[in-house]
């Protein structure tokens, strides 16, 4: 048995267990601090991509959210993966400030991040070591499943759900580069090859689309309302990690949503989704590379369509109503 799991303390019985597969965007940061304020979930592993993010501030930014709630037992995975579309580097670089921010720069930090489990092995470990099948959330690219499904196909039976940040369907992508006709979303794009294996593996898959997540941007009036319970230092530093996607790069022309936030809420807020049950396949090369397109030929999945924005505004703010479990100076 490796390390990580023999220091795990014994899993509350009735809750949850989900894996998170982050690529340590700010939306991914704030994604990991929501489930871990999730009193019903019990979250058993962390992957990290440098995808939206480089690696290393990433790792950082992932501990030390960990530190915050007192929970740096849970394992965190690096990813071997390289995208074949990387992200721009002027998105991967931002994540960067997350770890300069008043309550993170402060906190003990000396993990050897090259030292950490591969993440295609700890997800096939993590989700082995479960009795019961186990949820996976994904809010970057979807390439660590598809290799861990491929080296262990025996965890399908340990997969009760898998939900992803990914796709457009009916709608425009959010991809705008050379060789791309702009039908993609990025998280799909990424890895185009991966994407296509996902949907064709047929897991019971749901993805939570720019189609849904178009429905909430991050606006002013929602920082500003949660800015009024800043004496909550979770609230705070969310307000912080949020203002800091107001100034998207180039700045007119993209607006950040709450992508993964949305997508990691349909943890508990599955019933205020509107969902439906489609066939679709992922293309894998340009113009149209991660274009995900519905047909009857295609594979099955459940697409989210709409979202009730209000119980998930209301949602935020009340699990934000928290302090973090450690002093912080
Ligand atoms: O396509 C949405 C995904 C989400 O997982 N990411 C950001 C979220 O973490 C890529 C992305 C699209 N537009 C972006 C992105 C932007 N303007 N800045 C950074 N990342
Ligand atoms: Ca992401």
């Amino acid at each position: 048995m490796k390390n990580y799991l023999k220091i795990k303390t014994p899993p509350m019985k009735n809750r949850k267990r989900v894996f998170l597969e982050h690529d340590g965007a700010i939306d991914d940061i704030l994604s990991q601090l929501l489930v871990l304020t999730m009193e019903d979930i019990e979250l058993i592993g962390i992957n990290v991509t440098p995808a939206d993010s480089f690696l290393e501030p990433a790792v950082e930014s992932a501990y030390k959210i960990l530190q915050l709630f007192n929970q740096t037992d849970i394992p965190i995975g690096i990813s071997e993966h390289n995208g074949t579309n990387a992200f721009p580097n002027a998105w991967r670089a931002r994540p960067e400030i997350i770890n300069a921010l008043p309550m993170l720069i402060n906190l003990p930090y000396d993990l050897d991040v090259y030292a950490l489990p591969n993440a295609t092995d700890l997800l096939i470990d993590r989700i082995s070591a479960q009795e019961d099948p186990v949820t996976i959330l994904i809010t970057g690219p979807c390439s660590n499943l598809v290799s861990a499904m491929k080296k262990a196909p025996s965890i399908r039976e340990k997969i009760k759900e898998v939900i992803w940040m990914g796709g457009a369907f009916r709608t425009q992508g959010n991809v705008q580069t050379y060789q791309h006709d702009g039908t993609a979303e990025w998280n799909v794009f990424w890895d185009p090859q991966s994407s296509k294996e996902l949907f064709e593996m047929e897991l019971p898959l749901v993805c939570i689309p720019l189609d849904v997540t178009n429905n909430v941007p991050v606006n002013k009036e929602f920082l500003s309302t949660l800015a009024k319970q800043s004496d909550y230092n979770l609230s705070n530093l969310a307000g912080q990690l949020w203002a800091m996607t107001i100034d998207t790069i180039p700045s007119y022309h993209y607006v950040y949503f709450m992508w993964d936030t949305l997508a990691t809420s349909y943890l508990t807020l599955s019933e205020h989704f509107e969902t439906e049950e489609v066939r679709a396949i992922v293309h894998n090369k340009p113009p149209n590379a991660g274009q995900t397109i519905l047909s009857d030929e295609g594979f099955k999945l459940k697409i989210a369509k709409a979202v009730n924005k209000e119980i998930f505004y209301e949602y935020l703010f009340n699990q934000l109503k928290r302090n973090a479990d450690i002093p912080l100076v």
